[in-house]
């Protein structure tokens, strides 16, 4: 594990190392994994990256709300080290179980693989109560991809497979982008998806509705957000952006609607710093987990 402990700031004076995962409202931790990449790595520098800039923005929402009173605890990163993928992920799957229990994880990738293990431990604590609000370009629900069942692009069919998490308990939003197998797969099954087109037409409030109406069978939720779900203009530094996305307003204005669901926990993936330009996707992530701190908590 890879701590913070000796730099002076991150998430604008929130941290406090010295709370307990059970004390903190909030627990940040750091995956930096990108081997499971379909295309353009990278990834694995987010969560330094976002963290540095974590420090240097103040903790305030757009709408005025402080967030002086929530504890944030960041516990570093975990690190793939030598590990093979399968063993990576079942170290962060019996340490997201644990912070589920306890608080509000804030889990910061990494590639979208690293779901995989998040919405596994939720779904072992949460049952059949959990949903999972994904925001994306994409599906992420191939069989394999590039040989690797276990690629950015197989999040939910893991996800989903054996006792987990039924389909019908996703509801993916964003969705501009569609692999034959993806389209195969979806065929004749009850997959909530939000296509990024109409929810252009509709507008984001509306949006909002119709994901809370596909997951009205849900109690609590959990949000992962890929940070391709941006438009590239908006997010250029991720692995395959795909235009025809949406500026951090709309998303913005998408989870205050969404506000009066029970999350439990999000990730924040994709984020390539080596991609980007100025630090503009960093800093969309970084506000993004404020905002979202912000209406959840
Ligand atoms: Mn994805």
């Amino acid at each position: 594990m890879k701590t913070w402990d000796s730099l002076p700031v991150i998430w604008n004076g929130l941290h406090n190392r010295n709370l307990s995962p059970e004390e903190a409202d909030v627990v940040v931790m750091g995956l930096p994994f990108d081997r499971a990449t379909s295309f353009r790595q990278g990834a694995a520098e987010a969560p330094d990256r976002i963290r540095l800039i974590s420090g240097h923005i103040s903790s305030i929402t757009e709408d005025g709300k402080s967030l002086a009173g929530i504890k944030v605890l960041d516990i570093g990163d975990l690190e793939p080290g030598r590990l093979s993928q399968e063993k990576y992920f079942s170290a962060i799957e019996n340490k997201a179980a644990e912070l589920f229990k306890k608080n509000f994880p804030t889990f910061i990738g990494g590639d979208h693989s690293l779901s995989i293990p998040l919405i596994k431990a939720a779904y072992n604590v949460y049952g059949k109560k959990l949903g999972v609000i994904h925001l994306d370009a994409h599906l992420d629900l191939c069989e394999e991809l590039d040989g690797n069942r276990l690629s950015h692009g197989c999040t939910h069919r893991r996800t989903t497979e054996g006792n987990g998490l039924n389909l019908n308990n996703i509801c993916f939003a964003g969705i501009r982008s569609f692999e034959q197998q993806e389209l195969e797969f979806i065929e004749g099954q009850q997959a909530n998806v939000i296509k990024a087109s109409e929810m252009s037409r509709l507008g984001m409030d509306k949006t909002a509705d119709m994901i809370k109406t596909k997951l009205q069978h849900c109690e609590v939720f959990y949000l992962t957000l890929d940070i391709d779900f941006l438009d590239p203009a908006t997010a250029p530094g991720t692995g395959t952006p795909k235009p025809g996305g949406f500026t951090s307003r709309e998303l913005f204005t998408l989870l205050k609607r969404l506000s009066d669901l029970k999350f439990i926990g999000m990730d924040v993936v994709e984020v390539s710093p080596p991609l980007d330009q100025n630090d503009i996707t960093s800093f969309a992530a970084q506000r993004t987990i404020t905002e979202a701190w912000g209406y959840f908590l």
